[in-house]
């Protein structure tokens, strides 16, 4: 980040506001997106992410969008959760390939205490490496946000998803205020905030201008916001959504950033589906970071080679920021 004052941001904001701020002429929202991200941060570094899957497939939640949900018939073999050796290996390799942070993702509603011991060993030997830890296990106790910072976790990934109206239409099983309740209790443990959510499953300008104010209104505001375009996977309820138009989705980007000027804005799942060009213009509306590797969770992601030569045709560098 180019400027250290962290002022307080507004967290303030309403609806009918953020509704004009993302359907107003797409030159000036580009611009005030553009103006705050260069307030903030250097606009030519991209800051990677790598995922794994830690533990895949057999979710008891009913996540419309989600491949790894027990209760739609996807191509996805359920696994038990990997041994540390494994995910040592993909850790290391990550960062020999550029990563700053490696993200290990299981597809639980909650840890099990045990479960969440391993994982605990998991976060502190790749932290030991020199890397970012970031992980992303469903619902959290009080008591297992503090276990994780004491094992020496960086980020938590908990999303929103959508606007608390829309949330409704997508997942039954959890709801909304739990999930603001994990939030609320990694905050609290002292470890960094990871929390955004989907575009494409059906929601409006209305949802998306719900799900920022959610994530922007909160006392302090997540320090990495990803913004994921739904990857439509066969035989989940959302497979047959309507194509996003992707000028629609840079608008979330840019009003994102906007909203959340010293956030880091990740460019999130569906780049495989978008155009070099569209994912120029998010970077231009202020994404500032992606999930850098050829698989997300489940799903594929571009390859190594084209996002950097993407990166060269860009002038962009990778680094991060804190
Ligand atoms: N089970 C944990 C949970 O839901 O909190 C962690 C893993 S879950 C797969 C992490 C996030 O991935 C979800 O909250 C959702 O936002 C995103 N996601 C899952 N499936 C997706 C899809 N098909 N397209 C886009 N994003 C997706
Ligand atoms: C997030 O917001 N997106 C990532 C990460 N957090 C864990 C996950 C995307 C998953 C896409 C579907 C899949 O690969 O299974
Ligand atoms: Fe389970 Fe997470 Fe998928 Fe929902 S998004 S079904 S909680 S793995």
């Amino acid at each position: 980040m180019k400027q250290a004052n962290k002022k307080a941001f507004r967290n303030d904001w309403t609806q009918s506001e953020v509704v004009s701020l993302m359907t107003k002429p797409f030159n000036d929202l580009i611009f005030e997106a553009q103006e705050v991200h260069r307030t903030y941060f250097d606009p030519n570094i991209i800051q990677l992410s790598t995922l794994m899957n830690i533990k895949t497939g057999g979710c008891p939640e009913d996540c419309a969008y989600c491949p790894q949900s027990a209760h739609y018939n996807t191509d996805i073999n359920p696994g038990k959760l990997l041994a540390l050796e494994s995910v040592l290996a993909q850790a290391r390799a990550a960062q020999e390939k550029g990563a700053t942070r490696f993200c290990m993702g299981a597809a639980w509603r909650q840890p099990k205490q045990r479960d969440l011991e391993t994982v605990m060993a998991m976060v502190a030997a790749v932290k030991n490496m020199g890397l970012q830890t970031c992980v992303t296990l469903g619902m959290l106790q009080e008591s297992q946000a503090q276990d994780l910072k004491s094992a020496g976790l960086d980020y938590y990934n908990h999303n929103l998803d959508s606007s608390p109206e829309f949330y409704s239409k997508i997942i039954s099983t959890r709801d909304y205020q739990e999930r603001l309740d994990t939030l609320a209790f990694v905050r609290k443990a002292g470890i960094n905030v990871c929390c955004g959510g989907i575009i494409g499953m059906g929601e409006g300008v209305r949802d998306r201008a719900g799900l920022l104010i959610s994530l922007a209104n909160m006392d302090v505001q997540p320090e990495s916001v990803p913004i994921n375009s739904l990857v439509r996977v066969a035989g989940t309820p959302l497979d047959k959504a309507e194509d996003i138009d992707p000028v629609e989705f840079v608008r979330v980007i840019a009003c994102a950033r906007i909203m959340m000027p010293t956030s880091n804005i990740r460019l999130s799942a569906g780049r495989s589906a978008m155009s070099e060009e569209m994912q120029a213009l998010c970077f231009l509306a202020g994404a500032n970071s992606i999930f850098y590797g050829e698989k997300l969770l489940t799903t594929d992601n571009p390859q190594l080679e084209a996002d950097q030569k993407l990166f060269a045709r860009l002038g962009i560098q990778s680094g991060h920021y804190q």
